[in-house]
């Protein structure tokens, strides 16, 4: 260990008495002038904006951390429950100006850079996202911990450092070029190091048994190579109650003791490049990628995670209760963000057994009683299995004891089912046939007390569908959480103006009740009202207009309709389909079939994994597209496609306060949920989509007038699949035939004859799983009704205005609460924080 202890600590009154940081503007200027100078040694002629962006973190981040310490303190003076929340993602996204809403200090920072003559949208700029996620399940995650310190529930996110977030998306000659994202190079002034608390973790080596001083049966796991879990403390204040929880994050470091041996043995430079192997695994975020699966450092990522933060846990509970954990069970609860750190079933079971030396039957009712997990897709080629055979060699003692945990389960599932050999095999934790795999989901269906869907049909879905046998067996662990969004970034900080308008209407309890955007109901039917909704939604287009033109030097018409797509690219998402409409739209024109015509911007964004071939050849064909319909003077302002490349948290930020109709078209009973669709909704744009995921719920919220649907139910998917004829489709469909006709003569690639042909076949094939075809006359329609809606601009506003005030539903304060009501169980805890 490069760290010493203390043989004293400093006594605990010199550190409590310190006065409380000045929240004025006084204190808060002459502190970042301070940093400004003194810490970050920069004058008048520095131009980097970065640094001013530094010194007003750290103004703020001291303010966060005096409550972060209080907080820390009350959760441990009140003996609590607390829960963790486990997860490989955290997609945190710029922390500034949400740390500035969480405090209430925005009036207060703006005087200060006033005086120091400094733009705050520019220092905003300034951050770096941390990407640390994919796309919606990180998310989710940062909006929960949101959430969590808003409800004052002592809840710590625990998760990993990557070095590399989510690649950068560059669009060259039409196609993704990923680009690493660096983004801890300029320092992350947010984050504590604790080396303190660093954790073991073992990887390889074998076990051996012996028995005890007690004449117990003990296991140990020897011979392995160690590697060291570091951790790194973020801030996470909760809305303007003086509550700040903890994201901890872990960092892979090699062991000195690692170093020596090998050292020992004569290959000094080897063994110190052999460090690489261990930091080597906190390197990089794996984007969600089929290719990626089964791959070694992921697993390594995913043990490394799920040991650290089990480890940390319970040293935390044996320093204060010795080897007691009677109560470990009422005390502590873990979810499981997807299967990616269900590990953990399997690592608690021998923590306790292996170190803490419970027996088996102890071991395995803390490991139930404690764990949950939360599914995130329907799709079967998603659930993750690992090699048995790689488990055994990287993790031989976990190996084990899913072995044994597998032994328990199908003991039970043969004393419900006698004789029946083919649900043992279909419930086996283990996959036979082939090579030996382990089925992640199932050993965190057997490990957990329960299991939940992110949506109402998702969750059905999962019951009916995937895990219906567990649901047989065990139908009261079963549940829906359906999803949310912390409405402080997705409406507050990110739509100041809609945010305003909407205090100025209802008050602003609403930040912390969302349910009280309900108020703004009757204003939908005030003439005066519509009008400042729509001025302010004009701005917020404009806005997006501004923010385009700089970045892509394109101009898009404030007036059209802004159509908008943002999410991952995948087949199941159909962004194909939004392609074809646009095709259709671009066909009418040629035709001039354009009386009573709406302008209309269609907006694509999005990243495709690295490795998903489908999804990079579509974001070529909406560039393709793209390039024909906006340089074709008949065209004009008539129609405008545009991809936005590198979408990402900050992105999307500019993007939904600017968004008329969001487009939310994935083939029924795929999309868990989407959480997109929620941000937009909350920030008054209209839905256009299927009775998929959350869509279903948004839908009964705002009710059937002001949505619009189109396609095919999950059930009708599910029929349809028999007899399936997309070319039979086609050719009853006069506007399609000229859509596929313009797509397969090479309208879209002159000079690149046959590269959207694997396109085109996708889509006319018999088998296609997302059946594209099978929507599109429905999805025309609908964008008809669409256009008609949008052309009347007082039932247009009414609409959106409907929206937001029915969108309260979806705020992650909702979620958590049921979270917590259903499966934590935590009180609330109110820190004492002098808070006005
Ligand atoms: C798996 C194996 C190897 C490498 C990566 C992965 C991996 C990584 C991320 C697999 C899946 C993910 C992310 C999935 C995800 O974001 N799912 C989305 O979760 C949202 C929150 O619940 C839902 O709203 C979306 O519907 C769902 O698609």
């Amino acid at each position: 260990m490069p760290h010493r202890r203390f043989k004293t600590s400093i006594p605990k009154s010199h550190i409590t008495t310190l006065p409380d940081l000045g929240m004025d503007k006084q204190h808060m200027e002459a502190d970042f002038k301070r940093y400004y100078a003194h810490r970050l040694g920069r004058d008048e002629n520095c131009l980097w904006l970065h640094y001013a962006y530094e010194a007003l973190a750290l103004v703020i981040s001291d303010r966060l951390t005096e409550r972060w310490k209080k907080t820390y303190n009350a959760y441990k003076d009140e003996h609590c429950k607390r829960a963790y929340y486990l997860s490989m993602e955290f997609l945190m996204g710029r922390t500034l100006s949400n740390a500035m809403i969480n405090l209430g200090i925005n009036d207060v920072i703006d005087k200060v850079l006033y005086d120091v003559g400094l733009d705050l949208e520019e220092l905003v700029e300034a951050e770096a996202d941390a990407g640390l996620g994919n796309g919606g399940l990180g998310r989710l995650a940062a909006c929960f911990i949101d959430s969590c310190a808003t409800l004052q529930l002592p809840v710590t996110g625990y998760g990993l450092r990557y070095e590399y977030g989510m690649f950068s998306q560059d669009i060259i000659n039409g196609e993704q070029v990923e680009k690493p994202d660096h983004w801890l190079c300029n320092g992350n002034v947010w984050e504590i190091e604790r080396a303190e608390y660093t954790q073991k973790i073992k990887f390889g080596g074998h076990t051996e048994c012996h028995t005890d001083e007690n004449g117990h049966k003990r296991v140990c796991w020897v011979g392995s190579h160690d590697v060291l879990a570091v951790p790194f403390d973020t801030p996470i204040p909760g809305y303007q109650n003086g509550t700040v929880n903890t994201l901890r994050l872990w960092k892979a470091a090699a062991t000195d003791e690692f170093d020596l041996q090998e050292f020992n043995e004569g290959d000094y430079a080897e063994s110190v490049a052999a460090k690489n192997t261990a930091e080597n695994i906190t390197m990089v975020l794996y984007p969600n990628d089929a290719n990626e699966n089964g791959k070694a450092l992921r697993l390594r990522q995913q043990y490394l995670l799920a040991s650290a933060s089990l480890q940390d846990v319970l040293q935390t509970w044996v320093g204060r209760q010795n080897n007691d954990f009677t109560d470990f069970a009422a005390k502590n609860a873990f979810q499981l963000n997807d299967t990616h750190p269900s590990i953990a079933v399997a690592e608690l079971m021998r923590l306790l057994m292996d170190i803490h030396g419970l027996s088996w039957d102890k071991a395995w009712s803390i490991t139930r009683d404690t764990m949950a997990y939360t599914n995130h897709t329907l799709l079967p080629e998603a659930l993750e299995k690992w090699s048995v055979g790689l488990m055994k060699d990287l993790l031989p003692r976990i190996m084990e004891i899913i072995f044994e945990i597998n032994a328990h389960f199908l003991a039970e599932v043969s004393t419900h089912w006698p004789g029946d050999k083919d649900r043992l095999a279909r419930m086996s934790l283990i996959e036979e046939g082939g090579e030996q795999k382990v089925r992640m989901a199932y050993l965190a269906i057997v490990g957990s007390h329960s299991v939940n869907g992110v949506a109402a049909l998702h969750s059905k879905l999962l019951q009916q569908g995937l895990f219906h046998d567990f649901y047989e067996l065990w139908p009261a662990k079963f549940n829906n959480k359906t999803n949310g969004v912390t409405p402080r970034r997705w409406l507050a900080m990110c739509n100041p103006e809609l945010a305003e308008l909407i205090t100025e209407t209802i008050g602003d309890g609403w930040v912390r009740d969302l349910s009280l955007l309900k108020k703004l109901t009757p204003f939908a039917e005030d003439q005066a009202f519509r009008d400042r909704w729509h001025t302010v939604q004009q701005d917020a287009k404009q806005r997006l207009v501004e923010f385009k033109k700089q970045e892509l030097d394109i101009d898009l018409n404030v007036d059209a309709l802004f159509d908008v797509q943002v999410k991952r690219i995948h087949e199941y998402k159909r962004q194909l389909l939004n392609v074809l409409h646009v095709i259709h739209l671009y066909d009418r024109i040629k035709r001039g079939e354009t009386k009573n015509w709406t302008a209309r911007c269609v907006l694509i964004g999005g990243k495709a994994a690295p490795g998903y071939f489908m999804a990079k050849r579509i974001i070529k064909l909406i560039n393709s597209v793209a390039n024909v319909v906006n340089n074709d003077p008949d065209v004009g302002d008539k129609l405008k496609l545009v991809f936005l490349p590198n979408y990402r948290v900050s992105a999307m930020e500019k993007i939904c306060p600017g968004a008329d109709l969001s487009e939310q078209i994935s083939t029924a009973g795929k999309e868990a949920s989407g959480t997109g669709n929620m941000k937009f909704m909350m920030n008054g744009a209209i839905t256009i989509g299927t009775l998929d995921g959350a869509n279903i719920e948004i839908r009964e919220e705002v009710g059937d007038d002001n949505f619009f649907l189109f396609g095919l139910t999950e059930n009708e998917v599910e029929d349809l699949r028999h007899h399936y004829d997309p070319v039979g489709m086609i050719n009853q469909d006069e506007d399609l035939q000229r859509v596929m006709n313009l797509l397969e003569c090479g309208h879209f690639n002159q000079f690149e004859p046959n590269i959207f042909d694997c396109i085109i076949d996708s889509i006319k094939s018999p088998n296609d799983p997302w059946m594209t075809i099978a929507d599109f006359r429905s999805f025309v329609n609908a964008q008809k009704q669409v256009e008609t809606a949008f052309q009347n601009k007082e039932r247009w506003t009414r609409m959106s205005i409907l929206n937001t005030a029915n969108s309260g539903k979806f705020s992650t304060d909702r979620t958590i609460t049921e979270y917590n009501d259903e499966i934590w169980k935590l009180k609330p805890i109110h820190v004492d924080n002098n808070y006005n």
